[in-house]
Parts: structure tokens; sequence; C-alpha cells
């Protein structure tokens, strides 16, 4: 490792670092230097990227001082560290956020404005790091928001796809997904450090020997390694002076050339190894909840793991520090299984690096993990054949079946003769082929492990993993999710958030739990049109944007009905579509008189996981769907579907503050939590959802009257499971669902084409995994209710004050304060 070359007494060694002025005349200044200097062009020469990057720079600059004295104020302070190890980063695009967390926006804008510049032609020029897949990237990039915003020594390590979630489009209404190569026009907010690059290793096998004690060691003599080069992003506070750090890895090779071979003319051959080993963080795998077990998925994350838990003892830690207090200054926070690798890997850290006795090094690492679940699908519980992993990692194997086989002994004692129990909670699983389970590796060696809202955890302990709950009761916790106010409430609704401090003051967007003030101006008035206002804009904004963004020309007095969340069958757009489809088929049956309908507009946003056959015919349905009622004149003005392609982050924060109505219908028992609910509550959306996830509590807290509650409790589902379900019986008992679906099977929205309706129709009728029939009445009679409540624009925006007011709960700061409270400080 290449040390520091300056003398470190020398008087500018530390510092201070000079910091633009903060004011318009300082900030033009450093946007011209960043652009003749950092871009290398004249401001009459520059194009809008050129601009982009030499503003991103300028903002970076204001942010350095504090990033440096934050990383320096760490390595003193020796405290504990949380390590947040995520394979996913759902970003979002970083000017605006960055703008925000400096207070710069106003001179910002008006320093490009003075330099002829329209800054939103800069703000649209930014690709967002599409780094995840949905709730969970998002949720870990909500979660270092909020530990830079409380000052909580945090680095989130995680990986730097090359390509993150691809862009989607449609032709002829089906999904097709291109590269998401974020990285092409330059990426001003990272910063490469190679000279702090990491070696990993794979495959190969392993060795006994004795050491000099006499102890019988297993040596693991890889045979290929990697670098691992680190990137580092900066994750501010919100205006506190705090600017963490986000670490991740892109995978180089240690031999990037051959050229010997170069010169013998075999030019794809001379360059395989560098292909091979940065294909590792080649690209994001689009899959969510849905593991696939590829070998290459499990490359990647023993690759990030063994980068980052390097880094931390190694590269963070002082040199001499006294390895036996580890869990004094590191806590791994395992977003989900991906990382879970880490255990093995820090065992073999310490028994084969660092020379530790294995129950020494045991009694280190259970104290240092936590893990945190986030389904209960049992096809995502991720689990890696034993074939496989022994032949990537033949080591960490090894200590994965030492582990078990202490763990095993411990449940033959609290439990003797029950080997049953032995063999249902071994880490090991027997079939259909032998397996580690990676969730049970995490439990056994997790010092906590949590769900992330309270019917999850419930359902956690007790379906998921009731036998571990059973001998660790006190293991088991709940951390509810939250979602972070700067980018989903102040950054993205500028207009509520000026409304909500006229009203309440300053404060509230480190302080959600504030937003309770506004509860009394629900009954007022003056305040309820402001509010409805709020939203009236917001909508505008939105339709001009779908306009330029995707040809859509969208109704603007309609109520604006929004699902947006991945494709899945457990989520159920389908559920949303029959409704969709039995509005219109009431109209044009003539069973109800089109003036009778009101008018709403439904927004779709959904990416399907590419191999997801099932979700893609549903993207095409949804499609269908939209093209024949918005070209049907006997609904005009009364009902459209939209559906915008590539649904992201930066769309998120368009959508959400311009909703009316936000869906969350998943099947009870399946939506682990959901984040997208909290979003639409805490910018005035009601909310038509199920009773399930985090939907449970954000009716509690909204209240009963507040809320659109309907269908199947979990119970009640696994009691009509246990019952048989018959969907068909459904379809033939209730006219309308028969008709619904009769005019869907019909071929009507696909050109009389009933072939490509019936992989969906069918699917629905014989299987219906998720129960969208059952709870298809129940359904209907809710939106109804809506439709009375919609009726009165008074009663409808003090229910949607009322969600805002008591919703300052599910700021992701609450979470990271239970996070501290419930696993990080508790042991
Ligand atoms: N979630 Cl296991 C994902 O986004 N990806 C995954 O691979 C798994 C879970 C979601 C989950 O479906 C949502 O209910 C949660 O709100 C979200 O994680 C964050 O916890």
């Amino acid at each position: 490792r290449i040390g520091p070359s300056f003398k470190a007494n020398h008087p500018l060694a530390s510092g201070p670092v000079v910091q633009p002025a903060p004011t318009v005349d300082g900030f033009v200044e450093a946007f011209l230097a960043e652009l003749n200097y950092g871009q290398g062009v004249l401001l009459s020469q520059s194009t809008v990227n050129d601009q982009y990057l030499a503003l991103a720079r300028t903002v970076r600059r204001y942010l350095m001082a504090d990033w440096l004295e934050t990383g320096a104020r760490r390595r003193q302070a020796q405290q504990k560290t949380v390590a947040y190890l995520s394979a996913e980063y759902l970003l979002g695009r970083q000017l605006g956020n960055n703008l925000l967390a400096t207070n710069l926006q106003d001179v910002a804008e008006e320093a490009m404005r003075r330099s002829g510049i329209d800054i939103a032609a800069l703000r649209s020029q930014e690709v967002e790091p599409g780094l995840g897949n949905g709730g969970l990237g998002r949720l870990a990039a909500c979660f270092v928001d909020s530990l830079a915003t409380m000052d909580v020594p945090c680095i989130g390590y995680g990986i730097r796809y090359e390509y993150g979630i691809f862009r989607q489009t449609f032709v002829e209404d089906r999904q097709v997904e291109l590269p998401d190569s974020w990285l092409s026009l330059g990426s001003p907010w990272e910063f490469p450090h190679p000279e702090r690059q990491v070696i990993v290793s794979f495959g190969g096998h392993t060795e006994t020997t004795t050491d000099d004690a006499g102890v019988e060691r297993s040596r693991w003599i890889p045979d290929w390694n990697v670098l691992g080069m680190p990137y580092h992003y900066m994750v501010p506070g919100f205006r506190n002076g705090v600017v963490n750090t986000l670490r991740l890895w892109s995978a180089r090779a240690t031999h990037a050339f051959d050229l010997q071979i170069f010169n013998s003319g075999d030019y794809a051959q001379a360059v395989r190894s560098q292909t091979f080993a940065e294909n590792i963080s080649k690209v994001l795998y689009p899959e969510d909840s849905t593991p696939q077990g590829k070998e290459l998925r499990l490359q990647q994350q023993y690759f990030f793991v063994a980068c980052s838990l390097h880094d931390f003892i190694d590269n963070t830690l002082p040199a001499d520090y006294d390895l036996r207090r580890l869990p004094e200054r590191l806590v791994v926070q395992l977003n989900d299984t991906h990382p879970v690798i880490a255990i093995p890997e820090l065992m073999r850290i310490l028994v084969d690096r660092k020379g530790f006795d294995w129950d020494e090094a045991w009694d280190i690492t259970k104290r240092c993990f936590a893990y945190t679940c986030h389904t209960l699908l049992p096809e995502a519980l991720e689990v890696w054949s034993v074939d496989l992993l022994g032949r990537l990692l033949p080591r960490h194997l090894e200590i994965i079946y030492r582990i078990n086989e202490e763990f095993l002994d411990e449940v033959r004692e609290a439990f003797p003769g029950d080997e049953m129990r032995v063999r249902r909670m071994s880490v090991i699983a027997e079939h259909p082929e032998r397996s580690v389970r990676m969730a049970y590796l995490a439990t056994v060696a997790g010092a906590k492990v949590n769900g992330v809202a309270e019917l999850h955890s419930q359902l956690l302990r007790d379906k998921v993993l009731p036998d571990f709950s059973q001998l660790w009761p006190e293991k088991f916790t709940n951390v509810t999710n939250g979602v972070t106010p700067r980018r989903f409430v102040l950054l993205a609704n500028r207009r509520l958030s000026d409304l909500v401090t006229d009203t309440i003051g300053e404060g509230w967007v480190t302080d959600l739990d504030r937003l309770r003030e506004l509860e009394p101006h629900a009954e007022d008035p003056e305040f309820r049109a402001a509010f409805r206002q709020v939203k009236a804009d917001n909508k505008e904004r939105l339709y001009k944007l779908l306009r330029v963004r995707d040809g859509l020309d969208l109704p603007r007095e309609a109520m604006l009905d929004v699902m947006v969340k991945r494709l899945h069958e457990y989520k159920r757009q389908t559920l949303k579509l029959l409704h969709i489809v039995s509005l219109y088929e009431g109209v044009v049956s003539g069973r109800v008189a089109p003036e009778d309908l009101t008018p709403r507009t439904v927004v779709f946003g959904a990416k399907a996981a590419p191999g997801y056959h099932m979700a893609k015919e549903i993207i095409f349905l949804i499609n269908a769907v939209a093209d024949t009622v918005n070209a049907d004149p006997r609904v005009a003005g009364r009902l459209s579907v939209a559906f915008p392609a590539n649904y992201n982050v930066t769309l998120a924060e368009k959508l959400i503050p311009a909703a009316d109505l936000s869906e969350q219908i998943s099947l009870a028992g399946k939506e682990a939590s959901g984040t997208g609910n909290m979003k639409f509550a805490l910018n005035g959306a009601l909310t038509i959802g199920t009773d399930d996830g985090a939907n449970v509590e954000i009716r509690r807290l909204v209240g009963d009257d507040n809320f659109f509650l309907f269908g199947m409790t979990e119970p009640e589902v696994e009691t009509l499971r246990g019952e048989g379900y018959v969907p068909a019986d459904l379809y033939e008992q209730d006219p309308v669902l028969r008709a619904t679906i009769d005019l869907l099977a019909s071929g009507h929205f696909t050109g009389g084409d009933r072939q490509v309706v019936a992989p969906v129709v069918d699917n629905l009728l014989h299987q219906d995994a998720f129960m969208a029939l059952a709870d298809f009445p129940a359904y209907l009679e809710a939106q109804a209710r809506v439709d009375a409540a919609y009726a009165d624009p008074d009663t409808w925006s003090r229910m949607a004050i009322l969600n805002v007011a008591r919703s300052g709960f599910f700021s992701s700061d609450r979470s990271m304060r239970d996070y501290l409270e419930r696993i990080w400080t508790a042991r």
C-alpha cells in the first residue's frame, strides 16, 4: 500500500481546507474554475454535460472540508462504527440532495442564472446511480442519509456496479431491457482510491497443517485473485457539518494484460483475465427477492464483503488494535442475506490470519454481527449449493460446517432426543440439494435478528424462524422501516415543505414527529385550500414532465391513483388491473353511466425481473388495457391509465407528491414492510391497502377513518388456503368479477387476440396463488369508499392532512434510533 508522502507535521498537512465562499460570487468563481481547470473548457464553449459536471464538482467543494473533518474526527474518537453491508444502494440523483444538504440551492440557482445557465437543465443531465432493485436498496440509501444527519459513525459498504438496474422501455407494450450505462458521461460524485486496493482470493483447496504450538490448522490455498478498488462517495448529513462515507468496490484484474500473448497476436486472450475479473462488478442482478443461485452472484457477494472487512480491520482500525475488543469498535449490519458470507470471512481472518483460537474468534464474531431479514417469501430465502460454495470458497465452507456442528450440539443439549428439530434447524439443507441456508447462518451468528415492520417481525418469529425464536427469544427484535424526509419531502415536495414551514416553523425535517403540529390545521378551511393547491401544482408539474418524458397527455382534474413498485405477483398489480377493467366494463356494458364514474387517472410504474415471465405478461396486459381505455371515447375524461416506462427514484420524486391515492394492495402476510407506502402518506396521499407490512402501522397511526382498509387478514389467508382455495368458483359466483374477467379474456384489449391474454387470465382462474380474486369484491367496495370521500374536497383534504401530520414516525431517523437502541448499542 502506498503511504502518505506528505510529512504529517507539515503546517499544511492537516488543513484547514479552503472552502469557496457560500455566496453567489463565491459560487460563480468556483464554478468557472471547475469548468476551466477541471473540465478544460470555456463557458462559451461548454456543453450542458460540461456544465453539469462543473456544477457537481463545485457543490463537492463545499462538502470537502466537512468530509475531511468528519473523517479525521472519526479516526480520533475511537467510537463504535456501523459497517452497513449492502449489495444494493438505490441512491437516486445526487445534485439536488447535496445542494439541499449544504443549503446552497438558491445560491446555486442564482449563480447559474448569472452564468446564463438554467439550472433545471443541468439537474436533468444527471443519470441516477441505480445500484439497487427496489425497496431494499432504497432503504439502504435512506439509512446512510439518516446516520449522517444524526452524526453516527457509519461506513456504507457495497458494490460499484458498472451497470445498475436496467433501463426499461416498452416495445409493442412489452418490456425490453437496455443496459444502464450510468457512468458513461462522467461520474463527478465518486473518488477512486487505487492506492487502497485490496486482494480477494477465490477457489483452490485447503490443507491441514500443524502450527508451532502443535495445534492443527487449516490453510486455504486459493487459485485465483482479483483486486478490489474502492470508490468513495460523500454522504452528507442535513446541514450539520457531517459527511459520512459510502465505499463501493470495483473489481480489477491483478494482471490486466499479458504482453507475451498480445505480441503473439491473440488479442482476446491477452485481456482474458481482465475481462474475467471485471465481470464481478459489471452488473447488478435485476432479480428482486428471487435469488437465482448464480456463481457470479456469489462472487459478487464474497468480493465486496472480503474487501469491506479487510478495509475496516486493516485500514480503518489503528494498526496495533487489539482485535479481542473488535465488538467495541465494529458492528456489522447485514442487509438481508446477500452479505452473510462475511460471517465465515471474519472467522477466517481471525483464525487463519490473526492466529486466534476458534472459540475466541467465534465469541468475537458473534458479537459483531446483526442481521436484517426483508422478506417472508420462502423462495426469497437465499441458499447456496455446497457444491458451488466448496468450489469457490472451500475454506469458508469448512468454517460453516464447523459453526453448524457446534450449533447443532447446542440444539441437542437444549432439546435432547429431538433429531427432527436438529434437522430442521441445520444450516445445511439436504434437499433438494445439499446447500447452505444463509438466513440460518445469519441467525446463528448474529447477536440480533430483526424484521422490518411489526407484522413482519412477528411472522418472522412465528413462521419463518420459529425454532430459532424458541431457542433464543431475546435475539429477535423489530425495527420498522423508514424513509428520509430530506429526499422524499423537502427535495421532492418543495411546495408542501414551504407550506409546512410557514405553518409550524422550521426544524421538522430532522424532527419529523413535529408534523403533529399540523393536526389542528386540518380543521382550517384556508389551510385545506392551500394544501389542495400544493397537490394541484404538483400534479401540473408531473403532467408536464410525463408529456415530455413519455408523450402522455393526461387530464388535469382527475383523481391521481398511483401504484408504483416492482412487478411481483404477490404485490397484485393484477388486482388493480381488474379494478380498472371492471370500471371500464361497467361503462361499455351500459351498467354504469360514465358521469357516475369518479374521474380517475391510474398510473403504474414497475420493472419486472427479465426472467420473470408472468410479471412480463402482466406488464404487457397493463399496457394493452391502457391503450384501449385511453382511446375509447366512452370513458374519455373519466378513466385513463398511464404506464410511464423506467420507474426509478427520479420519477418517484415527481410522482409521489402528486398522488391522491396510494395503492398498497399486497396479499396479507407477503409484503415485509413496504416503504413507498410511507412516502405517499408523508406527501398527503391516502392509502387503499391490505393489513400487510407497515400498512398496519400506518393505519394505526393515521387512524381507521383516514385509511381505506380492505381484504383478508393474514390468518384469514391461512385459513382459506387450508380449506382449499378455488378461484374459478369465485368467478362463477360473482357476476361483476365474471364480466370483468370475460372482457379481459375476450381479447377486447388485444385486438381480438385471446391467446396473448391467456397466461394471466388462466393463472388467475386456476392458480391465483396470491388470491386476487378472493379480495376482489372487498377491493371494489373499498374503492367505492374512496370515490365517496373524494367527492367532497374538504373531507378528502382533511384526511390527507391528517396522514401527513401523523406519519412522522416513518422517518428513517426514527428507524436509526431504533437500530441504535435495540441492536447497535444493546450489547
Ligand atoms: N425487499 Cl428480500 C427487496 O426490495 N428486495 C429483496 O430482495 C427483499 C426484500 C423489500 C421488501 O419486499 C419490502 O417489503 C421492504 O419494504 C423492503 O425490502 C425494505 O425492507
